[in-house]
């Protein structure tokens, strides 16, 4: 249970921190992207989930806070990393509500000095859920400003499909929950209908929770290029950023 006045604190006294996992190349290896992930490393809890304290921060009126806190610090630690690394940083749906987030993001790009084509948001489908326009005018702005738009988790909430005509995304995440049933035909034949539809639009493709071989092979045979999971990496404070020793 996560107190919402300790996760004000804990905000202010930079508790939380983003780590980062890869997201590489399936043929090569290569690390194309980097996924900061929040982490808290709270001095008497020990580590708190995301999952724990990110709809705490949203109920309570810290996401705003912590959003550009995690989008600052993701920002400036790609700075360092190789200029063909790119950084992806999730966003929250209620970032949207005040209006406020294009003009943060311009800001901290500018702060940064990151090439914005290196940066990445990822969105989920529930973005969808209190979809007005205002939210698309900022996805709008966002992607103005030479930002990548990701549509993360792709394939398990609300009414995606219509929504791709709506809004223009540069790539989806299949979402893991997929790949974990392969082997299986239904799976597979939804996998690949996915990839085709990228491949129609012109826009990336990245499949989540790459664990075994299995699935990595499974997706090099059907011609998906780029992917994420324990198998290439973990999240990590310190991730590589060159190439990932994958097997054969
Ligand atoms: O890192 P982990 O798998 O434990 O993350 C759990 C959940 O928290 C995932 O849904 C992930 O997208 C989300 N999450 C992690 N970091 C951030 C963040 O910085 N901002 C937002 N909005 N969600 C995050
Ligand atoms: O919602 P989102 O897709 O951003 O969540 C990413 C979360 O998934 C992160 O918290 C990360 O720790 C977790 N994750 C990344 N790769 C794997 C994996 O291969 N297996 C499992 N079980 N979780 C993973
Ligand atoms: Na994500
Ligand atoms: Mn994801």
């Amino acid at each position: 249970f996560v107190e919402e006045s300790e996760l004000a604190r804990a905000i202010e006294d930079g508790e939380i921190r983003p780590v980062f996992q890869p997201i590489a190349d399936l043929f090569t290896g290569q690390v194309m992207c980097l996924e900061a992930l929040a982490r808290w490393q709270h001095p008497e809890l020990g580590m708190v989930s995301p999952a724990k304290f990110i709809p705490v921060a949203e109920r309570g009126g810290l996401i705003d806070r912590l959003g550009e806190q995690i989008l600052e610090e993701s920002l400036r630690q790609a700075a360092e990393w190789p200029d063909e690394v790119q950084v992806n940083v999730n966003l929250s749906p209620k970032q949207l509500v005040s209006g406020r987030f294009p003009a943060t993001l311009a800001r901290i790009l500018s702060e940064t000095g990151l090439r914005p084509s290196r940066v990445g948001i990822e969105i989920t489908e529930n973005i969808f859920v209190d979809f007005s326009q205002s939210v698309l005018d900022q996805l709008t702005a966002i992607r103005e400003q030479g930002v990548r738009l990701v549509l993360d988790d792709f394939g398990t909430g609300y009414s995606s499909l219509g929504y791709l005509q709506k809004i223009n995304v540069d790539g989806l995440k299949i979402d893991a929950s997929f790949l974990r049933q392969i082997p299986d035909r239904k799976v597979e034949a939804i996998i690949r209908t996915i990839t085709q539809l990228t491949a129609d639009l012109n826009i990336h493709l990245v499949a989540e929770g790459i664990e075994n071989t299995m699935q990595l092979d499974w997706l090099r045979s059907n011609g998906i290029h780029f992917g994420q999971g324990f198998l290439l990496g973990r999240p990590k404070a310190d991730p590589p950023t060159q190439r990932i020793d994958l097997l054969p």
